[in-house]
């Protein structure tokens, strides 16, 4: 498969409803898109980094030059048997996880489109229906979000999230659980707090929380082993899993007992599916996390989330609850047992629609092999 051009596209998409973490509020989404072309077929992939480098030192603007200066001249013009030979390639760039993946991710799409097999299977996926989960983000009330928990519970999710942050916590989980004593409950802190609240953090089990996401420092696993034998409540690791050595790390401390795979963060499927190794060697289960991605990245979660070892309800979630209208057909649905079925058909299963992106681009780039 002959890597001949590379195209980057920003597009621009407003959320339903702004999206609210520890570290900020967003209401439209800035987005990457990557198209791998390669004798004759076009694999696609999207960039997770954020309109702001607030959940990792990667952001929309940093991805860009990344991929257009050093990723792309890396695989343009070699032909490739598959998309596992990427990360040897890029492997010079240190950090830049993102961009990575969005060019690694794009070319396994075009190996799949090109062997004509489901992206899920070439990844080595089993399942053939993915339990999914929602992440709900801070509100201005939490009249608001008991509203909101009650639709996703209404529409069959498996499990609630809930963002915290010092001052939307305990009170918080307090009215959930008087509400819903026994629904599967978690909570995701993005970093927000620090060793010395250790005391508040224990105060969290009497919650019985199915896991607590990332209470400290997102560069951090050493003191969140120190936080962990302080908790009944396990710990997951979100942004300090950055690839499979440091789910080893994590594992060997202690530091967490359930780790989130986001395919952006760890530089790519070859890495995400390290970590699930390593992970499942050490009956550490792993569940798909999201970065609010359109369907193309939504697509890529899917694929990955029918591995073996993803046996946690993902942060995979259906098309309408972000967007008005998604980048692909069929929009992601969720059926009322809270799942996604997985389709038989070859590449992701899902067809990219390529005059509404043309309509969404703000800006357009294609790189190209040198003749
Ligand atoms: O920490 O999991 C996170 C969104 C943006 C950045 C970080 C996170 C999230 C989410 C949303 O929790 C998951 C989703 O629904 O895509
Ligand atoms: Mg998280």
């Amino acid at each position: 498969m002959k890597i001949e051009a590379i195209t980057l596209r920003e597009i621009h998409m407003p959320l339903v409803h702004f999206f609210e973490t520890s570290f900020g509020r967003t209401y439209s989404r800035r987005i990457l898109l990557i198209t791998a072309h390669c004798d004759g077929v076009d694999g696609w992939a999207e960039c997770v980094a954020g309109e702001d480098p607030f959940y990792s030192s990667e952001w929309a603007e940093s991805a860009w030059p990344t991929i257009v200066r050093y990723l792309a001249p890396a695989v343009l013009g070699r032909t490739l048997g598959s998309g596992r030979e990427c990360a040897n390639l890029f492997a010079r760039v240190r950090g830049h996880r993102m961009a990575k993946a969005a060019l690694e991710n794009a070319i396994w799409d075009a190996e799949a489109k090109q062997k004509n097999e489901p992206l899920w299977k070439l990844l080595g996926g089993t399942r053939r229906e993915i339990p999914c989960g929602v992440s709900i983000g801070i509100q201005d009330s939490a009249e608001q979000l008991l509203d909101k928990i009650q639709i996703e519970l209404a529409a069959g999710y498996r499990r609630i999230k809930v963002k915290v942050k010092p001052g939307w916590d305990v009170k918080v989980l307090e009215k959930i659980r008087a509400r819903w004593p026994d629904i599967t409950l978690s909570c995701d802190a993005n970093s927000a707090y620090t060793l010395d609240q250790v005391e508040h953090l224990r105060s969290f089990d009497q919650f019985n929380l199915l896991m607590m996401e990332q209470p400290l420092w997102d560069d951090d696993i050493f003191y969140h082993a120190r936080l962990q034998k302080e908790l009944r409540t396990s710990i997951c690791l979100d942004e300090s899993i950055v690839s499979a050595r440091a789910a080893a790390v994590a594992i060997e401390t202690g530091a967490c007992r359930i780790i989130n795979v986001k395919v952006g963060r760890v530089g790519g499927f070859t890495e995400a599916r390290k970590i699930h190794d390593v992970c499942q060697s050490q009956k550490i289960p792993v569940w798909c996390g999201g970065m609010l991605e359109s369907g193309i990245g939504r697509a890529h979660n899917i694929a990955l989330s029918t591995l073996e070892n993803f046996r946690l309800p993902g942060d995979v979630s259906a098309s309408k609850r972000y967007w008005k209208e998604d980048i692909i057909e069929p929009e992601v649905q969720v059926s009322p047992q809270g799942t996604i079925a997985i389709s038989e058909a070859p590449g992701t299963g899902y067809r990219i629609k390529e005059d509404l992106i043309e309509k969404l681009t703000t800006r357009k780039e294609t790189v190209r092999a040198s003749a």
